[in-house]
C-alpha cells in the first residue's frame, strides 16, 4: 500500500508539503497543474518544476489527479481530435518526469457535486453534504449565475470557466445519451491507451460522484457493471480504474467491499473515505472510521492487505475540524486522521503489523 496525499499546489492550497511530511507513512503527493484549463498540453517545464518541488521533500510524484478531459471529447464533436492529440502529448510529457498513474473522469460538465460544503455534524465539525432534493430542484442556470457572482469561486471540481459556458454546454449535451458517452469514451481510450502503454503510464478512470445522473446529464461510471464494461473497452494494461469508496458507496446498492474484491487488480489508484447515507438518499461525509458511516472501510483495507495491494491509495475528503480553514474537504487535519486509520488497519491486518513500510 503506497499512501499518498492530494495537494493542490504551492499557491493553491492551505496545506504545505512540510505539513504533509509530518503525517506518518505518506510516500507520495497526488498533484496536478490545477491552473491549466482542460484540454491544454501540460508543458514539460511546468511539470518538471512541480515534480522537482514535490521530490525535494522526499515524496514521489507518481500520481496525477487529474488530467481533465475536454468536453469536446465527452461530447464527441469535431474538435475532439485536437484535444485528444493534446492529451497524448501531456501523457508523453508526464512520462518524461516519472509519472505512473493518471486519474481522470468522464462526467459531463460537472465533476463531483455537493449541495453544502459545510454541513454541521453532531460532533461539532462540518463536512460535505449532498441533498438529493436540492439537486433535483435546482435551476442550473440560476445557480451558475450565483456562483459566478459570488466571491467564492473555489468550489472544488467546478471549473469557473465551465460555469460561464454552461448554457452552451447544456445545449450540446441535450441529445447525448449514455450510449453516446460510452462510444466517446471508447473512441478516446482507443486513441490514448497505446500512447499511455508505450510510456509506462496507467490511466485510471474515477467513478461518477455521486453515482447517478445529476441535472439531467448522463453519467456512465456508476456501478459494478459499468466498471466491468469499461474494462472490456480495451485489455491494455494501461486501461484502469480509480476505485473510490465514497463515490461508489453513495449508492447503497453498490457493495464497495465486493467491488474492491473484484477490481483491486485493475485499480492502480484508490480513494478511501466514508460517508453516512440517510434513508432518503442524502449523504454526508464523515470521518474515515468504519462505524461513523455507511461504508465498511475496515473490510476494504482487510482485502487490500490480504492481496498485499501495492498500488497507490489516498485518504479522501475529510471533515473540517479543529477550526481549520481549508479547501472544502481537503484540509490537513481530518485527512491526516484518515491516513492514520488506513495505517492502523493495514498494520493490524498484515500479520500483526509484521510489515514495516
Ligand atoms: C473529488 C475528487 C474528484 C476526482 C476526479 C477525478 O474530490 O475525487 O474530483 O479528482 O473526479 O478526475
Amino acid at each position: 500500500m503506497n499512501i499518498t496525499f492530494r495537494w493542490f499546489g504551492r499557491d493553491n492550497d492551505t496545506v504545505s508539503l512540510q505539513d504533509i511530511k509530518q503525517i506518518p507513512g505518506v510516500k507520495g503527493i497526488v498533484w496536478a497543474l490545477h491552473k491549466l484549463p482542460p484540454g491544454e498540453v501540460w508543458e514539460e517545464q511546468a511539470i518538471k518544476k512541480e515534480v522537482d518541488y514535490i521530490k525535494s521533500f522526499g515524496f514521489h510524484a507518481d500520481v496525477v489527479e487529474s488530467v481533465n478531459i475536454h468536453e469536446a471529447i465527452k461530447i464527441g464533436n469535431s474538435d475532439r481530435d485536437r484535444y485528444i492529440d493534446n492529451y497524448k502529448q501531456t501523457i508523453k510529457n508526464l512520462a518524461c518526469h516519472g509519472v505512473k498513474v493518471i486519474c481522470y473522469n468522464f462526467m459531463p460538465v460537472f465533476d463531483w457535486v455537493r449541495t453544502n460544503m459545510r454541513e454541521p455534524l453532531p460532533d461539532g465539525s462540518t463536512a460535505l453534504f449532498y441533498e438529493k432534493s436540492v439537486v433535483e430542484n435546482t435551476d442550473l442556470k440560476a445557480m451558475a449565475d450565483d456562483v459566478l457572482n459570488s466571491s467564492d469561486l473555489t468550489l472544488p471540481g467546478w471549473e469557473p470557466e465551465k460555469l460561464s459556458q454552461l448554457e452552451g454546454l447544456l445545449e450540446e449535451y441535450k441529445n447525448i445519451t449514455e450510449e453516446d458517452l460510452w462510444n466517446n469514451l471508447a473512441y478516446f481510450l482507443h486513441e490514448v491507451l497505446p500512447v499511455a502503454e508505450s510510456n509506462g503510464i496507467k490511466l485510471a478512470i474515477h467513478p461518477d460522484d455521486p453515482p447517478y445522473p445529476v441535472f439531467g446529464l448522463p453519467r456512465i461510471m456508476k456501478k459494478e457493471a459499468d466498471l466491468e464494461r469499461m474494462l472490456t473497452i480495451s485489455d491494455s494494461p494501461s486501461n484502469g480504474l480509480t476505485f473510490c469508496s465514497g463515490a461508489l458507496g453513495a449508492n447503497p446498492d453498490n457493495d464497495t467491499v465486493d467491488i474492491i474484491k473484484k477490481f483491486a487488480e485493475e485499480s492502480p489508484f484508490l480513494h478511501v473515505r466514508n460517508i453516512k447515507i440517510h434513508n432518503n438518499g442524502d449523504f454526508i461525509e464523515t470521518s474515515h472510521l468504519t462505524r461513523d458511516g455507511s461504508i465498511n472501510i475496515r473490510d476494504i483495507v482487510r482485502h487490500l492487505s490480504e492481496i498485499d495491494y501495492d498500488g497507490y491509495i489516498r485518504p479522501d475528503h475529510g471533515r473540517h475540524i479543529w477550526n481549520e480553514e481549508s479547501r472544502p474537504g481537503y484540509g490537513l487535519f481530518d485527512r491526516a486522521l484518515g491516513v492514520m486509520y488506513l495505517n492502523g488497519l493495514w498494520d493490524a491486518f498484515n500479520n500483526g503489523g509484521k510489515e514495516q513500510n
